[in-house]
């Protein structure tokens, strides 16, 4: 039987060395995407085929909770689960450092992938994978029903792999990675923003984040399966080939040892990769952060939301998830005697580094141009909604008075406070920073109506932010004034906003 293995062996389809190192890699970052994926996915533990995410529209529910039927009732804050860390990366709702190493993996990935992909092509090692005639149906389909019946097919039926096996390593390569890659670039509030239509591709972005799901299922019963083959199909030959490069059949045993204690070191680095995580959570925030930066800034830097004009007023979503209660009368006594009064004493402050303070009240505002947008909310936390926003554009606003040359980003405190802190203390008003470029976009308003009606208490009245190619957790609600500062390091806990500094997320809300 030996003979025959190596007979059978294809001189030019052998386990070359790069072919066996991307293997490898590909395997410790599939590993760190599904980890961090799940952990993406526990924040939002549903899936949907419909934009607006309403109750009981779920395909697929991953929790207990049930989401009341009344906006306003359940916050996406309290329907995140905590898993533990050694099932998801970096475990314990720590979504915002889960993002980060899925960002960051997902381009070392695409990178050996385009590296895999064009070492295939420009070696004809391609034939490995892509099936060169149509007959490969038929003799996968013979492969499948002697691995049902527990048999194995002949080694002369390997080049290397099975027609079942072949065709499966082809589907993942050519169908289910692409496929990863095109979904996951939906997730983009950037993207989408900017191209709407991208994520009609996928029915819309809840389709794509439902196929962005499928696809790891795909590839964890595909790993399942994979490995099993390994073990059970010619092992002798399959491990010495991956380990080796070639057959040697009196090395299977120290082969074997080397692929487990290869196997065991990657998963040890898995479970690290949470340990470190949550060692020092503002430390890992700060790094993950700094080496995802440039790239975000490459790719998706100069995208600016393009909605209005796209959306109809039949795509409105009859239901909107909310994130952020209204703030209570303790929480805040000024906003509550605002209610009461119907909003007739509100001034909104603008101010900070300027030639002078101005307010606003309602009024005022009112009486300046007005913006209408039809757009869709993103949360990172993975829920979407659509309605149409009504204000003034925030370049109007901050018009009126003049920065100095020294003032860089735009605070915007809100009267609502942050959900929790991050180190406990009591929790303080919600703000966040935004650079320029988000301030001067053609789509950034100050909202005071929704879906044409004043902004509802759970929408964030009288006043709230809307930038469109951001996640929403930079959209404040409950305004209650605007300072252009110099450096956000200098305010709050230096990070550029309330869920950056509470919920380790970055300041660059664009994916
Ligand atoms: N004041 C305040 N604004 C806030 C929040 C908050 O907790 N407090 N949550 C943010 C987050 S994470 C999201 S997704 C959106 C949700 O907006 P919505 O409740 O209007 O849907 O508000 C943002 N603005
Ligand atoms: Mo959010």
């Amino acid at each position: 039987m030996d003979s025959l293995i190596t007979a059978v062996a294809s001189p030019e389809l052998g386990f070359p060395a790069w072919l066996r190192i991307t293997h490898f890699i590909n395997f410790v970052f599939v590993g760190v995407l599904i980890r961090s994926g799940v952990e993406i996915l526990s924040s939002h533990p549903r899936l949907y085929w419909r934009t607006d995410c309403g109750p009981g529209t779920e395909w697929l529910r991953l929790t207990k909770s049930i989401v009341p039927a009344e906006e306003g009732q359940y916050m996406a804050r309290d329907d995140e689960l905590v898993l533990p860390k050694w099932f998801s990366l970096p475990g314990g709702k720590k979504i915002g450092i889960g993002r980060r190493w899925h960002g960051l993996t997902n381009f070392a990935w695409m990178i050996t992938g385009i590296i895999y992909v064009g070492l295939l092509f420009g070696t004809g090692e391609w034939r490995r994978l892509l099936p060169t005639s149509w007959d490969i149906f038929p003799r996968a389909l013979d492969s499948l029903r002697t691995y049902l019946t527990f048999n194995l097919p002949p080694v002369a039926a390997f080049h290397p792999y099975d027609a079942l096996q072949q065709l499966m390593y082809a589907f993942i390569v050519f169908v289910v990675a692409p496929m990863m890659i095109l979904t996951g670039i939906a997730m983009s509030p950037s993207v989408i923003g900017r191209f709407p239509w991208y994520a009609k591709l996928f029915g819309n972005r809840q389709g794509a984040r439902s196929l962005h799901f499928i696809g790891m299922v795909i590839y964890l019963g595909f790993a399942l399966f994979h490995v099993t083959l390994v073990f059970v199909v010619y092992p002798a030959h399959n491990v010495t080939h991956m380990v080796f490069g070639e057959y040697r059949p009196k090395q299977f045993g120290a082969a074997l040892a080397i692929m487990l204690t290869m196997i065991a070191a990657v998963v040890a680095f898995w479970l690290w990769q949470s340990w470190w995580s949550h060692q020092n959570l503002r430390r890992t925030q700060v790094i993950l952060n700094d080496l995802e930066e440039p790239i975000r800034k490459l790719f998706l830097g100069r995208l600016k939301s393009r909605q209005r004009g796209y959306y109809k007023e039949s795509d409105i979503s009859p239901y909107h998830w909310s994130n952020g209660r209204p703030p209570t009368p303790e929480e805040s006594p000024e906003w509550e005697a605002l209610r009461k009064d119907d909003w007739r004493g509100y001034q909104l402050e603008i101010g900070g580094l300027t030639n002078k303070t101005v307010s606003l009240c309602m009024d005022d505002l009112r009486d300046m141009p007005r913006q209408e947008q039809i757009t869709m909310h993103t949360c990172m936390q993975g829920w979407t909604g659509i309605a149409k926003w009504g204000g003034v554009r925030l370049s109007d606003v901050i018009g009126l008075v003049e920065p100095d040359e020294k003032a860089k980003y735009l605070m915007l405190t809100s009267f609502g406070t942050a959900q929790h802190m991050y180190d406990g203390r009591p929790v303080e008003p919600y703000y966040t920073c935004l650079p320029k470029e988000l301030v001067y976009e053609d789509e950034t308003i100050l909202a005071f109506d929704m879906n044409g009606q004043p902004l509802p208490m759970t929408f964030g009245a009288p006043l709230r932010l809307r930038v469109e190619s951001i996640h929403g957790y930079k959209m404040v609600k409950y305004l209650h004034k605007i300072e252009w500062i110099e450096d956000y390091h200098t305010v709050g806990d230096g990070m550029g906003g309330t869920r950056e500094d509470s919920s380790l997320q970055s300041i660059n809300a664009r994916i």
